[in-house]
């Protein structure tokens, strides 16, 4: 039987939410002593552990079917290879920026500031691409980490890296000017020479129980009595929500049980409104599966 295989990163930012998605879709493992390879015991999929940076190599080659990785290192590997693949669906974590930011004390006038200057990053082929659309010739300097001290240790004049609270720029004096790309983690797939009928059917059934893990999470199931008078005002209430399913209350012909699925968050607020609007025994629970 045909199995799938997936690259994902090894250890990292996106390593702990990558596996309990997988443990969401219901996947168990074996691992490999070195914790390199691990094989699915109740679905066909394997994963091959790697640094994040060889993932799109991996897919774009077809040694791996599928990959989770940040759209942060998709492009950057795939204008390098000058290859196109677009993300088989954004998974939502990870969420991140690739920026350009200059010292603190000088002013941003726009792209042209770039013009002729010396920039360090570890994207060059995104930076690079971003600087042509915009006009701008500039010295592309490549640093594989730490890229933030460049300016005060004089290796270039302004830097182009990731940024998500913004704290590692502040404290090394510089500031946030031009967001360059918006990055989260996404789910790619190999180019379709390299799959087999069997393989893509695999990967539909893994898809649609990300997609319902993933509309289980922002989900809420939603359970309230109140009498019918204040049916029509509740319904409005409940967000998310088109026709709940409304049950007689044994012994009070006046009052219905409300039962319904939101598709959104269920704020406090919304709970207070539906008390102010005459609900009672208001339950709002999680939701662990929905297809
Ligand atoms: O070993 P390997 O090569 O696999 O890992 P790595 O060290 O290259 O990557 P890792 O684990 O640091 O990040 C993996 C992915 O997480 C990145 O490619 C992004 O898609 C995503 N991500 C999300 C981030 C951040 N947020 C982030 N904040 N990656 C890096 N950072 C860095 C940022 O550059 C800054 O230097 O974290 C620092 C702190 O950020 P601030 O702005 O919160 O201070
Ligand atoms: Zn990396």
């Amino acid at each position: 039987m045909e199995r799938i295989k997936m690259a994902i990163q090894k250890s990292g930012r996106l390593t702990e939410k990558t596996l309990g998605l997988l443990k969401n879709c219901g996947v168990e493992f074996s691992w490999s002593k070195d914790k390199l390879y691990s094989v699915g015991l109740n679905f066909p999929l394997d994963l091959l552990l790697v640094r994040d940076d060889d993932i799109p190599e991996y897919v774009l080659d077809g040694v791996c079917d599928l990959g989770i990785v940040g759209e942060n290192v998709l492009t950057e590997k795939t204008l390098k290879r000058k290859k196109n693949l677009k993300p088989l669906k954004n998974l939502g974590f990870g969420k991140c920026r690739l920026s350009m930011a200059i010292p603190n004390a000088l002013k941003y006038p726009g792209p042209e500031l770039f013009q002729n200057s010396k920039i360090a990053t570890s994207y060059p082929y995104t930076m690079q691409n971003w600087l042509e659309q915009n006009n701008v010739t500039a010295e592309v300097i490549e640093l594989a980490g730490s890229v933030e001290i460049g300016p005060q240790i004089g290796v270039c004049d302004y830097i182009c890296d990731l940024v998500s609270t913004g704290n590692t720029l502040r404290s090394n004096g510089l500031k946030e000017v031009q967001t360059i790309l918006e990055s989260q983690s996404v789910i790619i797939e190999t180019p379709s020479e390299f799959l087999t009928p069997e393989k893509k059917t695999l990967i539909n059934r893994l898809m649609s129980r990300i997609a319902g893990v993933q509309t289980a999470k922002s989900s809420k199931y939603i359970m309230l009595n109140c009498s019918l008078n204040n049916l029509e005002k509740i319904k409005t209430i409940l967000p998310g929500v088109e026709r709940p399913s409304v049950v007689p209350l044994e012994g009070d012909l006046n009052r219905v049980a409300v039962h319904s699925v939101c598709q959104e968050n269920v704020f406090w607020e919304t709970i207070e409104n539906l008390k102010e609007a005459g609900a009672s025994g208001i339950l709002v629970l999680p939701i662990e599966k929905m297809m």
